[in-house]
This record gives C-alpha cells, sequence and structure tokens, in this order.
C-alpha cells in the first residue's frame, strides 16, 4: 500500500505538518477549491483521511463520494459536524478531541460570568466614550452566594462548576447522570425546570444533539429569573436563538454571554449582535495558544494512528472497529 492521502482543513504550523508529512501525502486546504459542497466532494474522492474543522459537514453524500476514506479527525471535541451513523456505515473512524481544552472553555465561560456581573463590556463602552461616572450604571452583582446552573456536567461543565465554586457560587446542575461524584460533592441535582427557575446564570454544556437541540427555547426562557443570566460555549444550536432575541429585548432575563450562534458566522443584520444586553463573541472557547497546539496535535495523534490500522486515542464510533454495541 502506498502513502495514505490527507486532506487537510486546518492549516497547522510547520512542527505538526512534518509530523503529517512523515507519514502521508498531502492536499492542503483551498488545493482543490473551497470548503462548498460540490468542492469538498470532488476534493475528497481520492483521500484517506481528512484533519477536519468543526465547520466542515460530513453527511451521507460526502461519504459516498469519498470511498477510500478511513477516519475524520476533528480539530475540535463537537462533532455534530458528522453524521456518525452515516459514517459508521461506511467504516470511516470519527475522532476528537476531549480534555485538552475543557480548561481554556471553562475559563472563558467564567470570563463571560463576570463580564456579565460586572457589566465589564458595558462599562468599558463608558470609559471609552470619555464617562468616567461612577453612578448606577456601573453597579453589578457578587458571584459570591449566587447560584450557577450548570446544564450538562462532562468534563467542561465540571471544570465550570470547580471554578465557580471558588468564586463562592452556589452549584445546582442538570444531566442524565445524576450523581456528580465525590470530587463534586458541592454540586447539586435539579431536574431542568428547577434549575432554570432557581439559577442567577444558567450556563450550557451540552453537545448539540437532536435531543439537546433548542433544549433553551421560549418556555425554558421563561422559566428564568427576570435578573438572571445566560451564558452558552456549546454550540448555538442548542438555543433557539429568535426567542432568545426575543425575551432579550423585552427584559424578561437580565441577559446573555454567548460564544456560538446558531449560525455562525452570523448575518450582519442578526438582531442579537445589536442587543444591548448581549454579549457576543465569535467562537473563542478554546482559543488559546497551547491549548489550540494541543487538540492539533491530539487531532494529528488520531489520524495518524487510524491510518496505521492502530486504535485512535480519541475515538467517537469504536463499533467500527468492535462490531456493533451489545444491546442493553
Ligand atoms: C472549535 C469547538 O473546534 O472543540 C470544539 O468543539 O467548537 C472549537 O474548539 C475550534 O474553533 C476549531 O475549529
Amino acid at each position: 500500500m502506498g502513502r495514505p492521502l490527507v486532506y487537510l482543513a486546518v492549516p497547522p504550523p510547520a512542527d505538526v505538518l512534518a509530523r503529517i508529512e512523515a507519514d502521508c501525502d498531502i492536499v492542503k486546504f483551498g488545493e482543490r477549491g473551497g470548503p462548498a459542497k460540490p468542492d469538498l466532494l470532488s476534493a475528497l474522492s481520492d483521500v484517506d483521511g481528512v484533519l477536519a474543522t468543526t465547520r466542515v459537514p460530513f453527511d451521507e453524500e460526502v461519504f459516498a463520494a469519498a470511498p477510500g476514506l478511513r477516519v475524520v479527525s476533528n480539530f475540535g471535541v463537537g462533532y455534530d459536524n458528522v453524521d456518525v451513523p452515516a459514517a459508521t456505515r461506511h467504516g470511516v473512524l470519527v475522532c476528537n478531541t476531549p480534555g485538552v481544552l475543557s480548561d481554556a472553555v471553562a475559563d472563558l465561560t467564567l470570563g463571560m460570568v463576570i463580564a456579565l456581573a460586572r457589566r465589564l463590556v458595558q462599562s468599558a463602552n463608558l470609559a471609552r466614550e470619555g464617562q468616567w461616572v461612577r453612578g448606577m450604571a456601573q453597579v453589578g452583582s457578587d458571584l459570591k452566594g449566587k447560584t450557577l446552573g450548570v446544564i450538562g456536567l462532562g468534563r467542561i461543565g465540571r471544570a465550570v462548576a470547580l471554578r465557580a465554586r471558588v468564586f463562592g457560587m452556589e452549584i445546582v446542575f442538570h444531566d442524565q447522570f445524576r450523581d456528580p461524584g465525590s470530587d463534586l460533592e458541592f454540586c447539586r441535582f435539579a431536574e431542568f425546570d428547577d434549575l432554570l427557575r432557581e439559577a442567577d446564570f444558567v450556563t450550557l454544556h451540552v453537545n448539540l444533539s437532536d435531543e439537546t437541540r433548542k433544549l433553551i427555547g421560549a418556555r425554558a426562557l421563561s422559566l428564568m429569573k427576570p435578573t438572571a443570566f445566560l451564558i452558552n460555549t456549546s454550540r448555538g444550536g442548542v438555543i433557539d436563538q429568535a426567542a432568545l432575541s426575543e425575551a432579550l429585548r423585552e427584559n424578561k432575563i437580565a441577559g446573555a454571554a454567548l460564544d456560538v450562534l446558531e449560525r455562525e458566522p452570523p448575518d450582519a443584520g442578526d438582531p442579537i449582535l445589536q442587543l444591548p444586553n448581549a454579549l457576543v463573541l465569535p467562537h473563542i472557547g478554546s482559543a488559546t495558544r497551547e491549548t489550540r497546539l494541543a487538540m492539533l496535535n491530539l487531532a494529528v495523534d488520531n489520524l495518524l494512528a487510524a491510518l496505521r490500522g492502530a486504535r485512535p486515542p480519541c475515538l467517537v464510533n469504536p463499533e467500527v472497529l468492535d462490531g456493533p454495541k451489545p444491546a442493553s
């Protein structure tokens, strides 16, 4: 067998590129057109592996057009860009980068909590406009004693809870697993509706799936306190953004900080970008030099292992190697 051909949707730095080049031939992103579907279908027709971003969609049509494809290695923990059952049907391994970005995303989440509580952006704008007033406009609220509702107590949700605890917050969580484990005994389980009624800050840390799409819609928002804030560093699709824009416009909740949107990049006229009580960031949760490099190296570990016929360290669909899961 010759050297595998790999399509890079991410431009890696020279040292990481050298790791891939040692084992593989490479097609760089752009050499066969852009990320639009027709270009992607022809670009992947002869490739063995892809170093993908979470923005490149892999569905049945793409897998059918890439008969030699053995692995999609996502540069990211999320993999909602991949139709995993379709990948499994085509015998394609799907890999991701869990763990290495949890601290970076949790740090940003706490930053967003503080930005909302202490009106950081509004105050910075006042200073920039020369308004050095020290009136009620800059007065926010303490975190100590406030309740943080964590929806999804996985790796990132846990890292958020640990940080919030240090700030003196009470933590309630909702998750399919009710037991937080002995390291997080300070976290109290709550039913979904109860968490929304009780929390001063609600933060989302779930995967985007059929179960979680639009999890926070008009009904959920109506349960939140008018003084409560919503933070999202997971996936935009977990929130019904039209319902959120409406709730923010009518001050049904106090504010929201969003690192992810339903549509990325958003349309220039998207109302969420203009609302004074919405803080929107351009999907920077994992964007630190150290974390991005760790993600890239893990994604390359996954890619090279799969192409060597070994088991990748972070495999989303082990049934491709192990056969179907036994019925439970
Ligand atoms: C992106 C992310 O992957 O890990 C995830 O799921 O959403 C981010 O870390 C990152 O922006 C690279 O595309």
